[in-house]
């Protein structure tokens, strides 16, 4: 029998990715879907992957119990990928109690539905580098200690010790990947990659001049997506629930990842790059630098992505999107 898959947050980045990796391995699959006014369902990433039609798509929200619990006693999944959130950090200072809601107790809901309708079933939390905010330690690993900076990474830092609560307190198999910054042509366009990249695009094409950004300086340890869920799945098809950092091992600023998206194009980012205070943040995370050497050594993953070849795949998808 094929085995069952339940994904929050499908319509998302990684949700997409994710479906397609376990349809390809013979999975079903069920991702769950947050009603909205303007279209049936949000799934244009789904189509984008060619694979709208293969998930089923049910109703439901993460910050209601028991929608959660019927739609996991009915679907009755073998594996469980947490991955809804309120995911833009940005956000999270506009909008703290909503991020709250969703972003933590939201995974304490999906957590408890899956203690009442499907115990046996293995669980993922979409944690993330952001909870290492002001970095204690040069490189970050599973032991690094947390100091999150905003009420995003404070709402992810609680979800993630709820998830090693469950397993601890209930033996659930509970497993949380603390996933460095990944990106895609399917990144949303508020993130900076993406912002870069589709900007980029329009100033070559003739539909924009400039480009405004916040901190140039600002460093991540950033990954193609399509390499980081591989990361998950793995990740719950171990024995033992445990916690994995997921990362490249190389941090590149802001302003590296525009040089390579303009120089991509043939343009220089000093004639099209502005640096806009509105979109700074009230409390910022200078860099990020993750070291997954644990989920080399238990999970055998490795990045095959490089950060170049990851920014080139994203301005040439724009292009041939902004062209359409
Ligand atoms: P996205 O923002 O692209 O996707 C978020 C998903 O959550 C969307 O499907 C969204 O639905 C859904 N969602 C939001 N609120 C609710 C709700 N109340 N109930 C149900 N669904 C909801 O995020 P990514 O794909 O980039 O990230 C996936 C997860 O991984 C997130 O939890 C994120 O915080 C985390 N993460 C991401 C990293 C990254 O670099 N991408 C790194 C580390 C962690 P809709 O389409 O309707 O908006
Ligand atoms: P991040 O991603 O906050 O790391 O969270 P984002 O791309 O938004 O910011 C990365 C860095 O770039 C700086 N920056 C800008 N950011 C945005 N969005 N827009 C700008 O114009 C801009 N200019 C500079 C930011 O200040 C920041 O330092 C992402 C999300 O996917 C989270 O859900 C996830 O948990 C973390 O990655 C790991």
């Amino acid at each position: 029998m094929a085995r069952r898959a339940f994904i929050t947050g499908v319509t998302g980045q990684d949700g997409a990715y994710l479906a397609a990796l376990l349809l390809g391995k013979g999975y079903e699959v069920t991702g769950l879907v947050r009603r909205s006014s303007h279209a049936q369902y949000g799934d244009h990433r789904l189509k984008h992957l060619g694979i709208a039609g293969s998930v089923k798509l049910v109703d439901g929200n993460v910050t209601d119990l028991s929608n959660l619990v019927r739609v996991v006693a009915e679907e009755a999944p073998d594996e469980i990928y947490n991955l809804a959130a309120q995911s833009f950090v940005q956000a999270s200072w506009s909008q703290p109690i909503l991020t709250g809601n969703v972003t933590g107790l939201g995974v304490v809901n999906v957590l408890e539905a899956m203690r009442i309708a499907a115990p046996g079933a293995r669980f993922y939390q979409a944690s993330s580098s952001e909870m290492y905010g002001l970095i204690q330690e040069e490189r970050q690993s599973e032991k690094t200690p947390f100091y999150p900076r905003s009420p995003y990474a404070a709402a992810k830092l609680y979800a993630h010790w709820m998830t090693v609560n469950y397993r601890e307190s209930f033996g659930l198999h509970a497993s949380s990947g603390i996933l460095f910054n990944h990106e895609s042509p399917l990144r949303g366009l508020e993130f900076v990659t993406r912002k870069i990249t589709n900007g980029a695009a329009q100033i070559k094409l003739g539909l924009a001049k400039e480009l405004r950004l916040g901190n140039l300086a600002a460093r991540r340890d950033w990954g193609h997506a399509r390499d980081y869920v591989r990361a998950m799945h793995l990740m719950l098809q171990q024995d033992k629930p445990d916690d994995f950092v997921i990362a490249t091992g190389r941090t590149a600023s802001v302003e590296d990842v525009c040089r390579i998206a303009f120089g991509h194009l043939g343009l220089a980012m000093e004639d099209h790059v502005v640096v806009d205070a509105k979109n700074f943040r009230p409390a910022e995370v200078d860099v990020l630098l993750g070291d997954a050497s644990k989920a080399k050594r238990v999970l055998g993953w490795m990045p095959e992505i490089s950060l170049e070849e990851m920014i080139v795949e994203m301005v040439e998808s724009d292009l041939a999107f902004l062209r359409r």
